[in-house]
């Protein structure tokens, strides 16, 4: 064996040179790994007794793709370019194996190579428009000359990760290996090309699908329109779809200047640096500062939920989903009965689209128990409460729970509202209580906020967290504060909204606005979905709001066909005169001059506060990091993924300019718009959020 350097070796096995690249975690084709592969390939290439290469990898996986920590730094070492040239060339028959994944700039190796094995559990993609990016090492110009333009279109634009199996059917792999030996299994495969004197196969060469498509330009115009909700505002797909385009309509060469032209584009611009920052905080946010990794996780096999309504029944399904036995406790039995036949109900609907058997719904149903006594739980590792959210019901439910749960279980409460560290006093044992705040329709949306009281202990956050994780959540540690991270900003931005409709915008402008900047829908449509009602009551309203107003007319919503929009038997929304009509009277009687407002106030006036919020919530160590809450927003309410969460965007506006705005809007309106320290500190040392 003969070191190439820190992260290569090459081995000579008889006849074969095996190339075996070992950084981990991931192989990724940092500047040492690409050297090695040069480097070692070209000694392959020198040494006469080798007459074929194996390229494989140590570790967990094949080469999972560029090393995303070097963008925007200066290049070092040989390029990527240069590493496949020299397998592309070489005289001698390269062949990759495959296992764990082959991802983005890995994949684009392996499609250098002449050849590829893989064991069957690997994994084949090209994810870069994950990153906002396009596959830049020949992706797009080679995996179409494969698995033709529509295949690769699917493939670059979804980022999908195609099972090896798959990858054998379309030809992106040539052999597959037997798990656990794909060592033995290449270097075999490898013998066979030289005994059957196989050509050097250049998938750069193969034209023939690219050809057939030519002339075809539907192909791309029905793509575009087929997927066009799904691409909304994001660059990076249509980027990838033009490379495919080029792949079809222009020589190798060519295509793969088109691509350097738009790769280049996307990596250094702001979508792709966005979908970089959030790769990354998806991955901080486990990592807890105060909890040390080997905290002692409690063994969390049985789950108790008290409540079945929207919430306990979506609660429940996740458990559900992940095999773990559920017992749900409701105090009567018709709303028990109308729970349990909700959750059927969710189930079968999935199955009725395709998306699971009748026998996964039966498989679920069996492991959920329905009963009317608290008492049940006593056994259980993890209650989770979600009744009605009263502070009075909770602390009386957590008294109860006190007495009969076992000592060592979690006691968590999924309140979005009330104070947990009141919660806790309710019981003896306040260290086993947390904040579960799972985020409506729970068994859909992916957040979770683990809600940290004073006195929970950190095995029981840890285990909350591994938890998440095993129930398929992304889930941001908080602390205890009025609407946690997550809420607590959103009512920033709908104050603002509601200040807005009175001072001169309609709910529609607004909307448009927050729709157009990314949001999937705004302020005015959210609360039409909802029902405008939650929260409201006939006794209690006074006409004081616009929503008083519109719930007294029974204008609730979507759910009665009309709230701040109208809306058809379609649930198309219109714009309501009558809504109009109730704004303008409302703002005459409360002597509001009422003037033009532009859509960057509009705008600046809804999104520079929640940043603000945010600056405020760290400066309280209610979040760990700026980017947990860009995870909270991404997750929980749909910020645009491409401006990288509302921290993020802040960064990217520029704090200063933030920082200048929120003045002027204090200077006007006072101080809702009052800048945190944080944010004031920040710009005075030149900073940003990420740099904290
Ligand atoms: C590209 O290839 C561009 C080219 O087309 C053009 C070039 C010219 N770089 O996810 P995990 C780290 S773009 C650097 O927890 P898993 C990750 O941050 C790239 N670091 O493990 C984490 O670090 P830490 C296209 C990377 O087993 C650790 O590795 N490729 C990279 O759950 C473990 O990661 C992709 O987009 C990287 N490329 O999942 C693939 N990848 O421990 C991105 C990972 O400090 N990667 N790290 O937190 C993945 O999808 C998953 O990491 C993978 C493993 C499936 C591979």
């Amino acid at each position: 064996m003969a070191a190439i350097n820190e992260v290569g070796d090459l081995t000579i096995e008889g006849d074969v040179g095996v190339l075996t690249l070992n950084s981990p975690p991931v192989n990724a084709l940092s500047a040492p790994v690409r050297a090695a592969i040069n480097d070692g390939i070209r000694q392959a290439i020198d040494n006469p007794a080798v007459k074929a290469i194996v390229l494989i990898c140590d570790g967990k996986t094949f080469i999972a793709g560029a090393d995303i920590t070097e963008f925007g730094k200066a290049p070092s070492g040989p390029s990527l370019f240069d590493a496949q040239a020299m397998i592309e060339n070489a005289p001698k028959p390269v062949i990759a194996a495959i296992h764990g994944t082959a991802l983005g700039g890995g994949l684009e190796v392996a499609l250098t190579c002449h050849y590829r094995v893989a064991v069957p559990s690997a994994k084949c993609g090209l994810p870069e428009v994950n990153l906002g990016l396009l596959p830049g090492a020949g992706g797009t110009q080679r995996l179409p000359r494969i698995v033709g333009p529509e295949k690769a279109l699917e493939m670059v634009t979804a980022g999908t990760h195609v099972g090896a199996k798959a990858c054998k059917e379309m030809g992106l792999v040539d052999e597959l290996a037997e798990e656990g030996k794909l060592r033995e299994g290449a270097i075999a495969f490898a013998r066979k090309i030289v005994t059957e004197n196989r050509p050097l196969k250049k998938v750069r060469d193969l034209n023939e699908k690219v050809e057939a498509a030519r002339g075809h330009p539907e192909i791309f115009a029905n793509f575009r329109k087929a997927n066009a909700r799904k691409f909304r505002g994001f660059l990076a797909p249509e980027y990838n779809i033009q490379c495919i385009e080029a792949a079809v309509n222009l020589p190798f060469d060519e295509g793969i200047k088109v691509e350097q032209k738009l790769f280049r584009e996307l990596v250094t611009g702001t979508q792709s640096a966005a979908q970089r920052h959030v790769f990354f905080a998806e991955r901080q946010v486990w990592k807890l500062p105060d909890v040390p990794a080997d905290t002692p996780i409690i063994p969390v096999n049985k789950v108790g939920i008290i409540g079945a309504g929207t919430m306990g029944g979506g609660i429940a399904m996740n458990f559900l989903n992940a095999g773990m036995p559920v017992t749900i406790v409701e105090t009567k039995q018709d709303a028990l009965d109308r729970g349990l036949a909700t959750i059927r109900k969710n189930y079968e609907n999935t199955a009725k689209k395709g998306r699971m058997t009748m026998e996964d719904v039966e498989k679920r149903m069996s492991l959920l128990k329905g009963t009317l006594a608290l008492e049940d739980l006593a056994d259980m590792d993890l209650v989770i409460e979600a009744v009605f959210e009263n502070m009075d019901i909770k602390k009386d439910v957590f008294g109860k729970l006190d007495k009969i749960v076992k000592q060592g279980a979690i006691l968590a409460t999924n309140t979005s509202a009330l104070n947990i560290d009141e919660i806790a006093t309710a019981v003896k044992r306040p260290e086993a209580v947390i904040g579960l705040h799972f985020f409506s329709p729970a068994n859909v949306m992916r957040l979770l906020e683990v809600v940290r009281a004073d006195k929970t202990s950190k095995s029981v956050i840890a285990t909350s967290m591994q938890i998440a994780k095993k129930i398929g959540k992304i889930a941001a540690l908080v602390g205890v504060c009025p609407g946690f991270v997550g809420n607590r900003i959103l009512a920033q931005r709908q104050r603002e909204a509601n200040k807005l409709i009175l001072e001169g915008a309609m709910p529609w402008d607004v909307d448009r606005v927050l729709y157009d900047f990314g949001l999937p829908m705004g302020p005015f449509a959210m609360s039409d979905l909802a029902g405008l009602d939650i929260g409201w009551s006939k006794e209690k309203s006074k006409g004081e709001t616009i929503r008083d107003v519109l719930c007294e007319m029974d204008r609730r919503g979507q759910k009665t066909g009309a709230g701040f929009y109208d809306y058809d038997e379609n649930r198309n929304a219109k714009p309501s005169p009558i809504v109009e009509k109730i704004i303008l009277d409302f703002a005459a009687k409360k002597g509001i001059n009422r003037r033009q407002i532009s859509d960057q106030e509009i705008l600046e006036r809804c999104v520079y506060p929640m940043i603000n919020e945010g600056a405020k919530i760290l400066e309280e160590g209610k979040a760990i990091r700026a980017s947990d809450i860009d995870i909270v927003w991404i997750n929980g309410y749909g910020f645009p993924v491409y401006r990288g969460g509302p921290m993020f965007y802040g960064d990217t506006v520029g704090l200063d300019k933030v920082l200048a705005k929120m003045k002027e809007f204090q200077a006007q309106m006072g101080d809702d718009f009052k800048p945190s320290a944080l944010l004031e500190k920040l710009v005075a040392e030149g900073k940003k959020f990420q740099s904290l």
